[in-house]
C-alpha cells in the first residue's frame, strides 16, 4: 500500500515522498510495517496487571489464572485507561494551579484576566474585597491544589452544572472527590484480587472520568485563562506551509501553556530578535503542534504548524531550527527524525524525557530564563540550517480562532441584542436551538489515530454536520484539522445548510469553532450547562453531542466517558478496546442511559457515524421540543 493512502493531507502526501527521499522512518512506514495487531489488545482481553499473566480470553480459556473473566478483564483495562487519561490532564492542571501560587506583580507570570478570578474567588468562598489580587490568586491557588487530595467533600465545580445533573451524579453516587484518591481508587480497585464486577469497574470510571472533566480539565482551563488571558477571535494560519524560509522556525509542541506563552514572550525579546537578524535570519517564526499549539493559537493567534500525525513532517521539512515539547502526545521517534537534520529536539519536562533528545529543563521559577535559553539554542541553529534539504510545502488556510465561552456568548448576544456585554447570556443560541435554525450542536474533538486514513474522519465528520445545520465546536487535533481544510475560516460558511449558514454571516462566525485544547473541553461543559440552565433543562435533555472522530489517547477515554456522565451522547470513530466483553459493551451502548442518560455510539465509517449523529439529533430534538 502507498503510504501517502493514509492521510489526506496533501502537505503531508508531499512531505512523506521527502521523507522517502531522505531515507526518515515516520508513523506512516512503521503502520505499513505491522502487518497485523494483536487481536486480544484491540479486545480489551488480555490482563497483565499481575505476574501470573499475561493471560488472554479465548473460548477455550474463558477465565485468567485468577478466574477473571472477560468482563472483569475488559472492565479493568478500560478503568485503566480512563484513570491514566485523567492523571495526564490533572496533572497538567497541578502545574498551572503551582503557577498560580508563583504569580506575582514583578515575577514571571501575572494575572491577566482578574475579573475571572475574582469570579473564581468568590464561587469558592475567598475573601476579595479589598484584598490585593495576588493575595487572591494565592488564596485560589492553595484551594485549586487541595482539590486533588483534601480528604472530604466532592469537586467544587459540580456546582457550575445544572441542578438537574448534580441530582444524576448524586444518585448514581458517581460525585468524584478529590483527583488524586479517585484515580488511586482505580489503581487499587484494579489491582489483582479486587473489584471483579463490571458494573463496578464502570461506576469507577465514571466517577474519576468526572474528576476529569469536572476539576481537572476545568481547572487546567480557568487558571490558564486567569494566568494567560482569557482568549478572543483572532485570525490565524494553519498547516506546514507557515513554516517560513527565511526565518527562525521553532515548533511548540506539547500541552502546557506556563512554557510556551514565555516561548512567545522570549521570541518577542528585542535582544532575541536581534540575535536571529545576526545570525541572517529575517526573524523569529512561532509554529504550534498539537494541545501547546492550541494554547497559543487561541491567545496570540500563533500559527497552527499541523496535527499529532505531522508532528515527524514538521522535522522533514529541514526547515525547523527547534522543535520544544513539554508533556503528552510526543512521539519518542522524533529524536530519531531530527538526528536526520539540523532540528534540535528540546525536551523540557523531568515528566517526559526522550532519550536522544537536547534536555533543558523549564523550571516556572526561572520561566523566562528558561525560555530565553531555549530560543537562543533555537536561533544560534540557524546557520546549521542545510538549504539543499528544506522542503516548505505551499499549503495553509486562514482561520478564526480563539472561541472562548465568553467570545462566543459575547458574540451572538452582542449581534443578536445589538448591544456589548463581555459576560452576555446564551439567549440567543438558545433561541437559534428553540427555533430549529441550528439543529444542534455538536463538539469534535480529539486525536488522529494510524488504525484510520489521517483527518479523513475529522472532516468527513464535520463537513456532514454543518452541511446539516449543527453547529461544530472542536478542539484538540479535531480543530487542527478543522483549521487546515479552511472549516474555521468564515467563508466556510458555503458548507454549511442554510440555518446555520445564516448564523454564521448575522453574527459573523465560522460554522466551525475553535474552543481550544482538549483540557478545554471544559469550556464545552460549560457552554452546554449554561445552555441547559438558561432552559430550565438538564444537559441531556438539549441536542448536543460529542464526537471523537479519530481518538487515540488515555485522555480521551477519560474525556469521552465524562462527556457521556454529563448527559451528552457520545460518538466515536474507532472502536475502544472493549470488544472482548460484551456486556462491558452493552452498559456503555446501552445501560449508562439508565445511569446518566447518555450512551457511547462506535462507528469506524465516518459517513455512516455522520449520519447517526444527524438522525440521533434529530431524535432528540423531539424531546427537546417537547420540554419547551
Ligand atoms: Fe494529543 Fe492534545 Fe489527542 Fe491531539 S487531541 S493527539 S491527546 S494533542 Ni487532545
Amino acid at each position: 500500500m502507498d503510504k501517502k493512502m493514509l492521510t489526506i493531507d496533501l502537505n503531508s502526501h508531499v512531505l512523506l515522498d521527502k521523507a522517502e527521499r531522505d531515507g526518515v522512518e515516520t508513523i506512516y512506514d512503521r503502520k505499513l510495517g505491522f502487518k497485523a495487531q494483536c487481536g486480544f489488545g484491540l479486545q480489551g482481553s488480555c490482563c497483565r496487571i499481575c505476574g501470573m499473566g499475561p493471560c488472554r480470553i479465548t473460548p477455550k480459556t474463558p477465565r485468567g489464572l485468577c478466574g477473571a473473566d472477560e468482563h472483569t478483564i475488559v472492565g479493568r483495562n478500560f478503568a485503566r485507561m480512563v484513570a491514566g487519561g485523567t492523571a495526564a490532564h490533572s496533572d497538567h492542571a497541578r502545574d498551572i494551579a503551582h503557577t498560580l501560587l508563583l504569580s506575582s506583580r514583578d515575577g514571571n507570570y501575572q494575572v491577566k484576566d482578574e475579573a475571572k478570578l475574582i469570579a473564581l474567588a468568590k464561587d469558592w468562598d475567598v475573601e476579595t474585597e479589598d484584598r490585593d489580587i495576588y493575595d487572591i490568586a494565592h488564596e485560589v491557588a492553595e484551594i485549586a491544589l487541595m482539590e486533588f487530595g483534601k480528604p472530604f467533600g466532592v469537586s467544587r465545580f459540580l456546582k457550575s452544572a445544572p441542578v438537574q445533573r448534580q441530582q444524576v451524579w448524586k444518585d448514581a453516587n458517581i460525585e468524584p472527590r478529590a483527583i488524586d484518591r479517585e484515580i488511586a481508587t482505580i489503581m487499587h480497585s484494579t489491582h489483582v484480587g479486587c473489584t471483579a464486577d463490571i458494573d463496578s469497574l464502570i461506576h469507577l470510571s465514571l466517577r474519576t472520568s468526572l474528576s476529569d472533566g469536572w476539576c481537572g480539565s476545568m481547572m487546567g482551563t480557568r487558571l490558564s485563562d486567569i494566568l494567560f488571558g482569557t482568549p478572543t477571535p483572532r485570525e490565524t494560519e494553519a498547516n506546514l506551509g507557515v513554516l517560513e524560509q527565511n526565518k527562525v522556525n521553532i515548533i511548540l509542541h506539547g500541552h502546557e501553556p506556563s512554557l510556551s506563552e514565555m516561548i512567545v514572550l522570549a521570541s518577542e525579546d528585542p535582544e532575541l530578535v536581534a540575535l536571529a537578524k545576526e545570525q541572517g535570519a529575517d526573524g523569529i517564526n512561532l509554529a504550534g503542534m498539537c494541545c501547546t499549539g492550541n494554547e497559543v493559537t487561541m491567545r496570540h493567534g500563533v500559527r497552527i504548524a499541523g496535527d499529532f500525525h505531522q508532528q515527524e513532517l514538521a522535522i522533514i521539512t529541514g526547515a525547523v531550527e527547534a522543535m520544544i515539547v513539554d508533556v503528552q502526545c510526543i512521539f519518542p521517534a522524533l529524536a530519531r527524525v531530527a538526528d536526520c537534520y539540523h532540528t534540535k529536539f528540546i525536551t523540557t519536562s523531568p515528566k517526559a524525557k526522550i532519550t536522544g533528545s537536547t534536555y533543558i529543563e523549564f523550571k516556572e521559577e526561572e520561566a523566562f530564563d528558561n525560555a530565553k535559553q531555549i530560543v537562543r539554542e533555537a536561533i544560534l541553529n540557524f546557520k546549521n540550517r542545510d538549504k539543499s534539504k528544506v522542503l516548505i510545502p505551499e499549503l495553509k488556510s486562514t482561520g478564526t480562532v480563539g472561541y472562548s465561552v465568553e467570545a462566543v456568548v459575547g458574540q451572538l448576544d452582542r449581534v443578536v441584542n445589538s448591544h456589548i456585554d463581555p459576560a452576555g447570556t446564551v439567549k440567543p443560541l438558545v433561541d437559534c436551538l428553540t427555533s430549529g435554525v441550528l439543529r444542534g450542536a455538536a463538539g469534535v474533538v480529539g486525536c488522529n489515530n494510524a488504525r484510520v486514513v489521517s483527518n479523513e474522519s475529522h472532516i468527513t465528520v464535520i463537513k456532514e454536520l454543518i452541511k446539516n445545520d449543527i453547529i461544530v465546536v472542536a478542539t484538540g487535533c479535531a480543530a487542527q484539522a478543522a483549521a487546515k481544510f479552511g472549516l474555521m475560516d468564515k467563508s466556510a460558511r458555503k458548507y454549511a445548510g442554510k440555518g446555520l449558514a445564516t448564523v454564521c454571516e448575522l453574527v459573523d462566525i465560522p460554522p466551525v469553532l475553535h474552543l481550544g485544547s482538549c483540557v478545554d473541553i471544559s469550556r464545552i461543559l460549560d457552554v452546554v450547562s449554561a445552555c441547559a440552565k438558561f432552559a430550565d433543562m438538564d444537559m441531556c435533555d438539549l441536542p448536543v453531542v460529542g464526537v471523537a472522530p479519530e481518538w487515540m489517547s488515555e485522555k480521551a477515554v477519560a474525556i469521552g466517558t465524562y462527556v457521556v456522565a454529563s448527559g451528552i451522547d457520545t460518538y466515536l470513530g474507532i472502536m475502544p478496546p472493549v470488544g472482548g466483553s460484551a456486556k462491558t459493551v452493552q452498559i456503555l451502548t446501552e445501560g449508562l442511559k439508565d445511569i446518566v442518560g447518555a450512551t457511547f455510539t462506535v462507528n469506524e465509517n465516518p459517513q455512516e457515524l455522520a449520519a447517526t449523529i444527524i438522525s440521533d439529533i434529530e431524535k432528540k430534538r423531539v424531546h427537546f421540543e417537547a420540554l419547551l
